[in-house]
This record gives C-alpha cells, structure tokens and sequence, in this order.
C-alpha cells in the first residue's frame, strides 16, 4: 500500500512490492529481501553497512512512457532500467520518482544500487543516535503514464472571516513529454467543481493551472474533527479522461499570534512524542500495521501531536495523522551536527534537496502545522547561523502558510533565536542534570527572552529519561524503569503548569537501534532507551504516568 487512498483510478498504477533479489556488493549470493524492507532484517545482514544491489523483473502491460516512484531508499539508491543508468537520489526519507520514455510492452529488468555507508558522501546520514538502514525502505510503484501527465497537485487552503467561508488555491502541473498539444483540466472536491479553458502545451513544456474558488458547505480539519476531502483532479484531451490524480486534503489554517499558536483561529496545546521510524522486526520500513499500532498507543496515551525527529516521515504514517487529527511537527533530515559536519561540501545541497523534497510532497496533509529544521545543530555560530537562516528562507519560498521551528540544546549561546516563529528548547533535567527542573525550566526560559525569543511560542521540543524495559528496581537507580516514570512525571508536573508553553513532546516515544560507532558506550544495548516503549511496542511504567498526564492537560 502507498497511501491510505487511492490516488489514481485512471491511471495505471502497479506497487512493485513484495521479494526482490538481493546481493552484497561483489558477492553472488542472492538474498531474497522484503520490498519495503530493509536487508538488516535478514539474519546474515542485521549488521551488514555498505552496498549491495536489488533487482526485480517488472511487466509492462502496453508500449508507453513508465514513471518509477519510491518513496524511500536508505540512503542511496541508483536505478537501472534494462542495464541502463536512469539516475540517482540520496536521503532515506524523501520519495523520487523518473521516467523511463517509450517501453515496449514486455518484461525488463529495474535494478537498483542501495548504499548506506558512512562518508564525506553522506553529510546527513552519518554515525548517530538512531541507525541508518539498507535497503528499499518504502514502497515503490511504477505507473504508465500519457505524453501529457499530471505531475503535481498543490492544495492551499484559507478562509476568508468576511464571508466566513472556506477558500482555496489549487494548482495543478501539467508536463509534456510528447508533441506540442492541448489539454483541458477539471478539478472536483465535495461538489464543487471547477474546469480550465483549453491549456497549450509546448514539446517538454511544464505547465502550472491554478484557480482560486470559495468551498461551500465544507468543514474545517481540527484533532476534534479531522474532516478529509478528496480533491480529484482529470486531464482531458478531446473529451476524454486522459490521466488523474487524486489527492485528500483538509480546511484548516495554522498561525502564530504573539506567544501562542492558532489553528483556525483557535489556540492549540500540543502534547505528544518525539517518534522515530524504529522498530525490532522491521528496521525503519514499518508495515501499515505497525504504524498504526504505533498510533493506537500514542493515541491511548492522549496525545494530540508528533514531531518526525529527526527526518520525513512516510506518507502513510501523515496520512494516519491527518486521518486521526494528530498535529505534526515535520522535520528535515538533521540530527546534532556541530559546525565542522555541516561543512561538509555536500551538507548544504543535500539538506537543501530533503527540504524541497519534503515539502513538495508532504504540503497537502493538513495534520503537517510546522515544519522544523536542522535538531540541534550549530545554531551557536555566526557560520551555523547562516545555513539557519538559509534553510528558513527556503522553507519560506515553498510554503508561507506554516510556521518554523528548530530545536536548540545550544542553551545560553544560541545565536538564531531570533530567526525561527516558534522557540523549541531540548531539556534533560533529571536525567543528564539533577537539577530543580522548575529553577532550570524558569531560567532557560528567563534566558530566551533575553536572547530574541521573546514573545514567540515556546515548546519544549524535548524531555525524557533512560529507562531499559525489564529493568524493575526499588532503589528507582537511573535506567530503572521507575526512575525513568519519576523523571518523566516530574518534568510534566511543572510544564502542566505553565501556561507560557504551546507544546510538549516527551523522549521518546519507542526506544531505537543506534550506530554502534560513536554512541555505543552511552546507549546501552546499542539502543536509545529514552523510549516510554520498549522496541518491540512492550510498554514501560512511564506509560501510565504520560497517560494519566496528557489525559489531564
Ligand atoms: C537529543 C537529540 C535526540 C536524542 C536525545 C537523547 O536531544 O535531539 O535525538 O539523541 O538527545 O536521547 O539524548
């Protein structure tokens, strides 16, 4: 499954899902690895780091033009059609897509050359507090599609308070591989319609359609009433339906006023975890079924949020989001670098691709309200405060209707206070400091004001405590299950009362594999055991404490 709807119903779609051959770099045994997979969950490659192909055969029904999707390969993947290089893409955690032209109706061989090694190549996945897989990691399909398709579909909702209705700006790109031609486009959501004038298309022209129209009787997304719409959008050529695509959209506007952050107008306390793409059996490729296990028990524990830490998520993890009305923070791909990893020749290009990436696919889920960049990073530099800056602008010329955060630990040094719309702070009081979590809570926030963010929401973008599950000890010695459930319940003594606040997010959620290298000797297990669950989803003492809690604020 792709997505949790389907987005085409013309345009013939196959998921290449399911066992595809599998080969270590310069080996020949062939390994038969699940598709979305990741190859450490093969026992003779749970630790394998470097390279290595897949291969599959795949049957083109009729003569056309095919477009390759995947979702996500970690983290490098090059694509061979028939023995011949169609292209690259790096980043586990965004979805690419190329088109191979004129394929004859038949078998052909889609090869693809994985690789997950660390190196100067890699600025973003490198050794770190989470573990960089191998393999196709999300889905992949392969589409015939027209001369003339749909390539895009962008959704832009707000309201307008004088008339108290819903608005929208839909626009729709077009892209014409084939002779110069003409095309009309219709567009339908919940009875309202709209249809183009004829749209000429050069040869290799790309084309953006837009309208604005008012919704009549449609209602807004909220966590109460996550209210979904299909917005079906057709192509036609002399009055037939050529190619479609279909997108789920919500009404629902996010803003910063002041201190606080609105959500149609109305002021929103966001309470959740942070969430990695972990888990025991299947790497980072979770199936449907587990991503909604894992949603099932945030929800249990009443939550309204999550934040993406550190990366894009899958799409139908956001669309359970939108589906459940759970608010999300999204981040780009970045996790604690100081300033000498960010100089890496290719940190810059890289972190600039997994943005664009993110949110040209990621902007019509309305459960998306901020997106969030570079989680602890060098933002205590002047050097660092220019690849902050840099990065917001961009997010900025891709999307102005949400807001941006980043989460600092640069406490009382950071430098970039200033440049975010929402201040985000990482505190680990009573974990890695003892001390007075509400004398060190008031004096990080004493210490913003000063330092630009005055006046901003604040969110405590990250709180938690080791705990190993099993680990039951009277003493409540740290990595007890029970100091963790003290740790955890003090700090949410103290934020509940503080009505500054816009939003908590605990960490974490479900503890995570680690990289060995660099993080071993502090992450017993080679894990991250900050989760309120263990990696196989067995539940911690904490879990009551965050359930009573986030029942309550
Ligand atoms: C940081 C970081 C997290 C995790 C956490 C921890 O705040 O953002 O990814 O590493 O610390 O467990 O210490």
């Amino acid at each position: 499954m792709i997505r949790l709807f389907e987005q085409h119903k013309v345009r013939k779609i196959k998921e290449l899902d399911g066992l595809w051959d599998f080969s270590k770099a310069s080996e020949d045994k062939i390994y038969k690895i699940t598709v979305p997979g990741c190859w450490e969950q093969h026992p003779s490659l749970n630790t394998y780091r470097g390279q290595g192909v897949f291969s599959t055969t795949v049957e083109v029904s009729c003569e056309s033009d095919i477009l390759l999707e995947f979702k996500g390969v970690s983290h490098t993947g090059k694509l061979y059609f028939d023995g011949t290089y169609i292209g690259q893409h790096y980043n586990a955690f965004t979805p690419f897509r190329f088109i191979v032209s004129d394929v004859k109706e038949g078998l052909h061989e889609l090869k693809v050359e994985v690789d997950n090694t660390f190196g100067e190549h890699s600025a973003l996945h490198t050794p770190n507090d989470y573990y960089t897989y191998g393999g196709l990691t999300r889905p992949v399909s392969m589409s015939l599609i027209p001369k003339t398709y749909i390539k895009h579909v962008k959704f832009i909702p707000f309201y307008d308070s004088s008339s108290n209705e819903w608005e929208a700006k839909i626009d729709i790109t077009i892209v014409n591989h084939g002779e110069a031609t003409s095309r009309k486009v219709k567009c339908n959501l919940h009875n309202n319609e709209y249809s183009s004038d004829a749209v000429e298309l050069k040869s290799g022209e790309e084309k953006v359609i837009s309208f604005v129209s008012k919704f009549k009787d449609v209602e807004s997304w909220s966590h109460a009433n996550p209210k979904l719409y299909f917005l079906n959008t057709v192509l036609i050529e002399k009055d037939i339906v050529v190619d479609d695509f279909i997108e789920r959209v919500g009404f629902r506007t996010v803003e910063v006023k002041g201190s606080d952050i609105l959500l149609n107008g109305k002021k929103v306390f966001l309470k959740g975890f942070n969430r990695h793409e972990d888990h025991i059996t299947e790497g980072c490729a979770l199936s449907l079924q587990n991503m909604v296990l894992d949603m099932d028990l945030m929800q249990d524990m009443n939550v309204n949020a999550v934040r993406t830490s550190h990366y894009p998520n899958d799409e139908r993890f956001l669309d359970l989001c939108d589906e459940r009305g759970i608010m999300v923070w999204e981040e780009s791909h970045a996790r604690g670098f100081v300033l000498e990893p960010m100089q890496n020749p290719n940190f810059n290009k890289q972190s600039e691709d997994c943005i664009n990436e993110m949110i040209e696919n990621h902007y019509n889920h309305p459960s998306i309200i901020i997106w969030g960049i570079l989680n602890e990073c060098a933002s205590e530099t002047e050097e660092g405060r220019k690849m902050y800056q840099m990065q917001f602008d961009q997010i900025d010329e891709l999307d102005k209707t949400r807001p941006k955060t980043f989460a600092t630990c640069r406490h009382f040094k950071d430098i970039c206070l200033d440049l975010p719309d929402i201040v985000s702070f990482n505190m680990y009081t009573g974990w890695y400091q003892d001390l007075s979590i509400l004398e060190r809570h008031n004096k990080e926030i004493d210490w913003i004001n000063s330092a630009n963010g005055e006046g901003k929401p604040l969110i405590v973008s990250e709180f938690g405590a080791g705990g190993i599950y099993g680990n039951r000890d009277r003493r409540r010695l740290k990595w007890s299950e029970e100091r963790q459930a003290d740790i955890i319940e003090d700090n949410l003594e103290v934020y509940k009362k503080d009505d500054r606040l816009s939003g908590i997010f605990i960490w974490q959620f479900a503890d995570c594999r680690v990289t060995e290298e660099e993080w071993f000797d502090r992450r017993p297990r080679s894990y991250n055991n900050k989760g309120v669950l263990d990696e196989y989803r067995r539940p911690k003492i904490a879990y009551d404490v965050v359930k009573k809690y986030f029942s309550e604020m």
